[in-house]
């Protein structure tokens, strides 16, 4: 079942109603917040793809280099203790199109075989293209993809007997949630696991977290704040989606795209500034009626943060959801880390 709150592909009537009802609760709230879920519309996934390839956002080419390093003693070290059959089943939570997997499924494939790849999404056009990248070109895998908000709703966990299951959460996805949030995200995921099944965590690393000075606050902002202005549209898009979802009349033109660094939170933050005093009508809400939003200049909408962890912060996370840290890898500069957790 799609997901009727955390952006599903078809506009639903029930999607409209989380829409309005986002921008009432955050529009009305001080300091004015939107959630990050409103970004990942058909455009604003294009655009998240874009951003993947820039050069200044190291992300994901960073944790690609890992896997592609290390995909070999990643597996082996998740398959440890496995069951009699030998062989691990692979869970991807919001594997959107699984473009970093193939790597971990074809070393799957080379250790043991076979794989059953169990990929979940909201999207299920994600799916689908992920579904169809990954048959056509890496034989032996079995696809069994869900569409599920895994943030709200229990994991569809397809057990196979004697198997051990490596979950993905990768891509610092985990690093877009609120920390009491992330904990909970992951508490989900370990109750439908036995202990023995394993994790394996993608973390965006703080400045200078790791053993030697990593990236500088300069490195993260241009990650967030790049020079072709692709963030800057996609985090401006959530307004054009207010507009189109519920009538309202932003002038995108009318806001510029701020990210910052904030120390005392280890977060990069993204606003939308207003660059006028303006006032905003908003036609729809989750009641039906309409409401106006005013804007002071200068006064900006938080609409996403992304935890940046150290390695301590990582091993503090797994902890509070019943993992426990086995090994992680860090790309040469230490940008980023990947780590293997045990369920306990
Ligand atoms: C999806 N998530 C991990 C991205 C991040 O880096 O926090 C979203 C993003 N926001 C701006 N650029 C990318």
């Amino acid at each position: 079942m799609p997901s009727t709150t955390f952006a599903p592909d078809e506009p639903l009537i029930s999607t409209i109603d989380a829409v309005a009802y986002e921008a009432r609760t955050g529009l009305s709230a001080t300091p004015k917040t939107l959630s990050p879920w409103l970004f990942y519309d058909e455009a604003g996934s294009h655009l998240f793809e874009q951003i993947t390839e820039l050069p200044e956002y190291y992300l994901t080419r960073t944790e690609r280099s890992i896997f592609a390093a290390n995909a070999s003693e990643i597996l082996s070290e998740a398959a440890l203790g496995q069951g009699p059959s030998g062989k691990l089943t692979l869970i991807e939570l919001g594997a959107g199109t699984a473009t970093k997997t193939g790597i971990l499924l074809a070393e799957a494939v080379r250790q043991q075989g076979s794989v059953v790849y169990q990929p979940v999404d909201v999207s299920e056009t994600a799916l689908a293209e992920a579904s169809e990248n990954i048959l056509s070109n890496i034989p032996g895998v079995t696809v069994r993809s869900q569409v599920t908000d895994y943030t709200r709703e229990a994991l569809p966990l397809n057990r196979l007997p004697d198997t051990r299951t490596l979950a993905l959460y990768i891509g610092s996805s985990i690093g877009n949630f609120m920390p009491e949030d992330a904990r909970d995200v992951l508490r989900n995921l370990r109750a439908q696991l036995l202990p023995g099944d394993t994790l394996l965590l993608g973390t965006d690393l703080a400045p200078n977290g790791g053993p030697v000075a990593n990236k500088t606050v300069a490195t993260l902002l241009a990650a967030y704040d790049d020079a072709a202005g692709v963030t800057a549209a996609f985090n401006l898009n959530v307004l054009t989606r207010l507009n189109r979802d519920l009538g309202a009349d932003f002038v995108p033109a009318n806001f510029r795209h701020r990210a910052c660094w904030n120390p005392a939170e280890s977060r990069i933050e993204m606003h939308l500034e207003s660059l006028i005093a303006q006032r905003v009508h908003i036609p729809v809400n989750s009641s039906g009626r309409a409401f106006t939003v005013d804007f002071a200049r200068g006064e900006s909408i938080h609409t996403e943060n992304s935890y940046k962890f150290t390695s301590a912060a990582v091993d503090a996370l797994l902890a509070s959801a019943k993992f426990r840290k086995m090994k992680s890898w860090e790309d040469p500069q230490h940008l980023f880390a990947v780590t293997l957790a045990t369920a306990v």
